[in-house]
């Protein structure tokens, strides 16, 4: 007998596959009534494959009675409560370091085309104005300037080689100090003040919930540019936009947003933001590294061995 599992979200067509062709899968992700899609199969589910930010909370849990572990795809796991797993005894699983260097390229492509406004160029040649107006306004260089990263975890560290290599200079605060050659800023409003581009690398989840708010971005000023690949929920999404409206800051480069896939119209009309649909880790070799851990975290967890990356 297969185990049964639930699939919240559409995510690696591979990874799909597999899931059905290894598991019972049912897909909550098509249930037009969850009520009956619940009624159908949760007395038997002990697993979850979870994609995405549906939040998987207590009431989730409590309505599988059966359920043994959630095997997320990606490395953030705050979508997922869990104290609450915690308490259930339930498995939580993630997809680390397969993904640290297609989302370190991702964030070091948002500073450079950032500071260096390259996609407003590409805009200015597309719309003929290279020939009618003259060359595109000067902007900045990366050589010398500072980028603090906030939060020097396994990605950071990856982000921090690359902005070496492109002449910058790096900071960092994270919790508690680390063993690494960049000088360590206390709290992250010493970090902006002391940066040109301030890069977001902190996982999401309640305890870093709007860290980047007011006090944050009045300390990064005018010159200085914020970077965010980690969670929108880091950042105080209206004040940022303020704040860009205002020209309070120079600049910004988003991966993430507070309601994804869901993006404030008024960011589309700024010219000193760059936006990205969330492809940090979106290329199809890494897409799939994650697919085969996920899938490997359900496969040992029912064989009866530990998982490989575990994180509840
Ligand atoms: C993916 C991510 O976009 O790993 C993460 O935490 O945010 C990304 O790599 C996400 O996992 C897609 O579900």
């Amino acid at each position: 007998m297969k185990p049964e599992i639930i699939i919240t979200g559409k995510g690696h067509a591979g990874t799909f596959a597999t899931l059905h062709s290894e598991f019972t899968a049912h897909n909550l992700f098509e249930a037009s009534d969850r009520n009956s899609f619940f009624e159908k199969c949760a007395a038997r589910v002990r697993g979850l494959a979870t994609f995405g930010p549906m939040p998987i909370d207590a009431k989730l849990m409590d309505a599988l009675p059966k359920l043994e572990i959630i095997s997320n795809f990606g490395v953030g796991v705050d979508a997922i409560n869990l104290e609450d797993a915690r308490k259930r005894r339930i498995i939580v699983t993630n997809t680390p370091d397969v993904l640290n260097d297609c989302v370190a390229d991702t964030a070091l492509a948002l500073v450079i085309n950032t500071v260096r406004k390259f996609p407003q160029a590409e805009r200015y040649l597309r719309a003929g104005h290279w020939a009618s107006r003259g060359p595109y306004p000067f902007t900045t260089s990366l050589g010398g300037k500072t980028l603090g990263i906030l939060g020097l975890g396994r990605i950071g560290e990856a982000i921090a080689r690359r902005a070496v290599a492109c002449g910058m200079k790096i900071r960092y605060h994270n919790r508690n100090k680390k063993d690494v050659p960049y000088p360590y800023d206390a709290d992250p409003v010493t970090l902006a003040k002391n940066s040109d581009v301030l890069m977001v690398a902190t996982p999401g989840g309640p305890e870093t919930n709007r860290i980047i708010d007011e006090k944050v971005l009045q300390a990064l000023g005018p010159e200085g540019y914020l970077v965010n690949i980690a969670r929108g929920s880091v950042v105080d999404e209206p004040v940022l936009l303020r704040y860009l409206q205002d020209k309070r800051i120079a600049g910004a480069g988003l991966d993430v947003f507070a309601d994804e896939p869901r993006v404030p119209p008024e960011f589309f009309a700024l010219d000193n933001a760059v936006l990205f649909p969330h492809v940090g880790s979106a290329t199809v070799e890494t897409r799939k590294s994650m697919g085969d851990l996920q899938i490997e975290n359900l496969r040992r967890h029912f064989a009866g061995k530990p998982v490989v990356s575990r994180v509840v």
